[in-house]
């Protein structure tokens, strides 16, 4: 099974609805809700408790279901149905999660889901990139029992392995509707605290608007949501004075990790403006971009590339290191200054902006096939061609003072300090106490990988 997101763009079509003119689309991300499953609510016959749906050891049977990892197709949208192999967890029973998704328009949200104990009513939040947050009615009818007005029955089988055998009657997997306000940008879904509720996929439809036409499929394996305003690095960091510093800039919103059949794509979005003043080849300027996998290669590290001034709390085998495609001279450094490590570091050769996202391509033979396993985390630095005894590393400087043109300020001039901006910070961490870490005696701040599935 491909153990991902996925996101199919099939070009726009203009039909004539009843209403007048309108566009259709079919332009929907399917969310792969693996790190998010908590339930096994599917078994084989041969062994009917390797599955408990309801809490009372009965199960939906595999063997009238879609296969595992199969594509649903449902009118103009799809879904990816989850492994139902046996000691696979298939569902997410709702208790709380809060699902990150891929910062965009979307128009609705729609669940593969059932209720267990009768129809479940219940309420999801809907957090957008702009803080706010809406409340939005989560309601699942029985499996047992005929679809709500709002509901439509894609799956059905014919009975439940119980522990003594099947029960006869039909469960229904519904497709569930959620709209979303699709003038604001969506970051997460906050479930109710229900397991009663089960979902087995999750799919997005993405606004027509702002519909973005690719050549390329792209699939998304992994996206993270980042706190807005918290660019200032261990709590204290101010920009540099110079205009060219727009507020926000440095300020990391969310990464995507993507997949398409050539590359791996990894999705910066910047809370703030991303210009390009001194015409970088890849169309920013100011940024310097720190990408740290761990892929489960190689034994891997816990120092940083040069530069970064931090160290990991778990081994990275894979970094990618984007500046802007200035040439080789990082690369160049790097070789010479931490030459154990070149073969594990790649110099973006392909990046490109899009709005308030960088965009950077990885050749897929570096990062090796994907597993819900990887760990990653994501470092904004200020990118400086000429920064003293960083030169090589290209790293813009951070200082004691503030107001500085062409140097961050509100540092300490320790020389274990981070040279961090802004990072992804795991759920219940803080970023401005990890990177306060840092020791008089030179012992550097311990920062974390993110392991979505963890
Ligand atoms: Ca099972
Ligand atoms: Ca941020
Ligand atoms: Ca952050």
């Amino acid at each position: 099974m491909r153990n991902t997101w996925i996101r199919l763009v099939v070009s726009l079509t203009l039909v004539l609805s009843l209403s007048g003119l309108a566009m259709a689309h079919r332009d929907v991300v399917g969310l792969e809700l693996s790190a998010y499953f908590n339930n096994d609510g599917i078994s084989y016959e041969d062994d009917p408790l390797d599955g408990d749906l309801n809490f009372a050891w009965q199960s939906l049977p595999a063997e009238q279901l879609p296969e595992s990892g199969e594509v649903v197709h449902f009118q103009n949208i799809w879904f990816l149905f989850p492994s139902k192999e046996d000691g696979r967890l298939n569902n997410v029973a709702a208790f709380n999660q809060r699902i990150h998704v891929p910062h965009d328009n979307y128009h609705d949200i729609f669940l593969l889901a059932t209720a267990t104990n009768g129809p479940q009513s219940e309420t999801a939040l809907l957090e957008y990139t702009d803080g706010s947050v809406q409340e939005v009615a989560l309601a699942v009818s029985a499996g047992s029992s005929r679809p709500s007005n709002a509901e439509h029955v894609l799956l059905s089988t014919d009975y439940l392995h119980g522990s003594v055998g099947r029960i006869e009657g039909a469960t229904n997997l519904f497709v569930v509707t959620i709209p979303v306000d699709s003038e604001r940008i969506l970051r997460s879904v906050v479930l109710p605290e229900n397991p009663n509720i089960h979902i087995f996929s999750l799919t997005l439809g993405l606004s027509p608007d702002l519909v973005v036409a690719e050549e390329v499929e792209r699939w998304s394996l992994f996206a993270w949501s980042d706190a807005v305003g918290d660019d200032k690095g261990p709590g204290s960091y101010v920009y540099p004075g110079h205009e060219v510093f727009k507020p926000g800039t440095f300020d990391i919103a969310g990464v995507s990790l993507l997949e398409s059949e050539d590359d791996y794509l990894v999705q910066v979005e910047i809370a703030g403006p991303v210009e390009n003043p001194w015409g970088a080849p890849h169309g920013f300027s100011v940024h310097l971009l720190h990408v740290y996998l761990d892929t489960g290669q190689d034994a891997g590290t816990v120092e940083s590339v040069p530069g970064a001034n931090v160290t990991f709390a778990q081994p990275w085998d894979r970094a990618v290191v984007a500046d802007g495609g200035w040439g080789s001279e990082i690369a160049d450094f790097l070789a010479s200054q931490v030459p154990n490590l070149a073969g594990q570091i790649y110099l973006s050769k392909a990046a490109w902006v899009e709005g308030q996202t960088i965009n950077i391509s990885v050749p897929k033979a570096f990062l090796g096939e994907y597993s819900s396993d990887w760990g990653i985390q994501v470092f904004m630095l200020g990118h400086e061609s000429d920064s003293g005894s960083m030169a090589g590393a290209h790293v813009r400087r951070v200082v004691v003072d503030t107001g500085a043109d062409w140097r961050f300020g509100g540092g300490d001039n320790d020389p274990a300090a981070p040279n961090v901006i802004d990072m992804l910070t795991p759920i219940g961490q803080d970023q401005y106490e990890l990177l306060s870490g840092y020791k008089e005696s030179g012992e550097m701040s311990v920062v974390p990988l993110i392991y979505p599935s963890r």
